[in-house]
This record gives C-alpha cells, sequence and structure tokens, in this order.
C-alpha cells in the first residue's frame, strides 16, 4: 500500500470529507494540519505541497493531489464502490462525477459566499453574501426535495456525496443566517450522515489532530451542528 499523508484543517473545512473517505474505506494515512486561521497555508513550505493555498492535499508516495474531487476519484479508484454506488455505465458514472463537481464548484462557492463573503469584495459585503443566501437557499430546496423520506442522494445507498453536501449545509448554516428549522429531511439527512462510523471516527480523529496542533477556534467558528 502506498505511503499517504493527508493535510487538512480540522473540523471545520472542506478537508474533512476527504478524512471521511479516508477512513470509510479503511486506508491507513499520516495527518498534517495546516493552520488556514493563521495563513500557514500561504507559506512557501505549504506553497510546495499545494501551489494554491488550500486543503486538503494528499500525498502519495510523494506525489500530490490536490483538490476534494480529485482526491475522492482517487480513493474510489484504489477502493472502487464504497464511497458512491457502482456505476454500470459511462452515463451512470457521469452523474456521480457531476454530482461531486456541483458540491465543489456551485454549492461550496455559494455557502462560501454567505460564510466568507470578504473573499469576494474589498467593499459591502452584504450584496455578496445575499446572493450566496439566495444561491444556497435554492440548493437547500433541491437537497431537502432529495432526500425526502430518509433517502440518501443516492437512494438506499449512502455516498460521500452525502457527506459533502452536509458538510456545506452544515457549514452555511453554522452563520444562523439560513432557516434550517424550514428544512426537516435535510435535518434528518445531517443526523444520518452524523451516526455513520466512519463520519463518528472522522470527526474524533479531527479532534485529536485539532488538539495536537494546538488550535484554538474563536468565537466565529463556533457552529452550529446539531439542529435539534
Ligand atoms: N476547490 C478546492 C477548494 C478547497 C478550499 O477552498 N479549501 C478551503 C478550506 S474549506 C481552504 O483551504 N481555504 C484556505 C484559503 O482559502 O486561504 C477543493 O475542493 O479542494
Amino acid at each position: 500500500m502506498p505511503n499517504y499523508t493527508l493535510y487538512q484543517f480540522p473540523l471545520r473545512a472542506c478537508s474533512s470529507v476527504a478524512v471521511n473517505a479516508m477512513i470509510e474505506v479503511g486506508l491507513e494515512f499520516e495527518d498534517r494540519v495546516v493552520n488556514i486561521m493563521t495563513g500557514e497555508q500561504n507559506e512557501p513550505a505549504y506553497r510546495k505541497v499545494h501551489p494554491f493555498g488550500k486543503v486538503p492535499a494528499l500525498v502519495v508516495d510523494g506525489e500530490v493531489i490536490i483538490e476534494n474531487v480529485s482526491i475522492l476519484l482517487y480513493i474510489d479508484s484504489v477502493r472502487p464502490n464504497i464511497l458512491f454506488p457502482e456505476a454500470k455505465t459511462p452515463l451512470e458514472r457521469a452523474t456521480i462525477h457531476s454530482d461531486l463537481v456541483w458540491c465543489t464548484a456551485t454549492m461550496h462557492t455559494a455557502i462560501r459566499q454567505v460564510r466568507m463573503p470578504m473573499r469576494y469584495t474589498g467593499g459591502d459585503v452584504s450584496g455578496v453574501q445575499e446572493k450566496g443566501i439566495e444561491e444556497t437557499t435554492h440548493m437547500l430546496n433541491i437537497v431537502e426535495e432529495r432526500v425526502a423520506g430518509d433517502r440518501w442522494w443516492y437512494g438506499d445507498t449512502w455516498s460521500i456525496v452525502d457527506v459533502y453536501i452536509n458538510w456545506c449545509i452544515t457549514t452555511a448554516a453554522s452563520t444562523d443566517l439560513l432557516p434550517m428549522n424550514d428544512y426537516p429531511a435535510i435535518r434528518s439527512h445531517i443526523r444520518r450522515v452524523r451516526e455513520r462510523p466512519s463520519f463518528q471516527a472522522a470527526l474524533k480523529r479531527q479532534m485529536a489532530a485539532k488538539e495536537k496542533a494546538g488550535l484554538e477556534f474563536p468565537e466565529a467558528m463556533t457552529w452550529r451542528t446539531e439542529f435539534d
């Protein structure tokens, strides 16, 4: 088995999806915390790993994979048919890829506008945040309908797409700017995603990584992770 090192910011960043995926399929890896609160992602040492200064990055025997989606697809090619339902046709495979790209390119971007509007403007953040809320609300409505009746994103089968969506939604909801009470199916989905043993193990592992790195989250990073 190759040697894996996963660069991540525990508990609060989208790298938690990659942590969950590695644990779900049973790949051993070393944790490396990058403190994105203090700007470590922009230091030359980390820019050598990830030229754009983001987490996650997965190093495989010295070779780097960046971008969450590429990391998840890599994990799926090493341990197939665990993170996603088996794709039996090129079209089914394309649908899974498109769902993943939707999470990273559309959902993550919109929730970033809600949570970190200052990253999009040097001026008044309210317009950016308003647009982010509008876009996120549209996505919440889509997800609410899709997971109603205790469905997973792919029906009867859990997938890492559920975890990715859960991360996006809990991140956006942590601002208290979204009326989460209006989304009972999503609240139930969040609970179901969190119950999975790999999610719990990923949580524990990230808590340990946070402690070992001596990270303290500021007040603004105290999240509501439960909605009932
Ligand atoms: N498209 C990238 C986005 C990664 C990303 O934005 N990561 C955030 C944490 S959720 C980060 O590293 N932020 C640090 C920064 O932007 O300075 C991916 O999916 O891997």
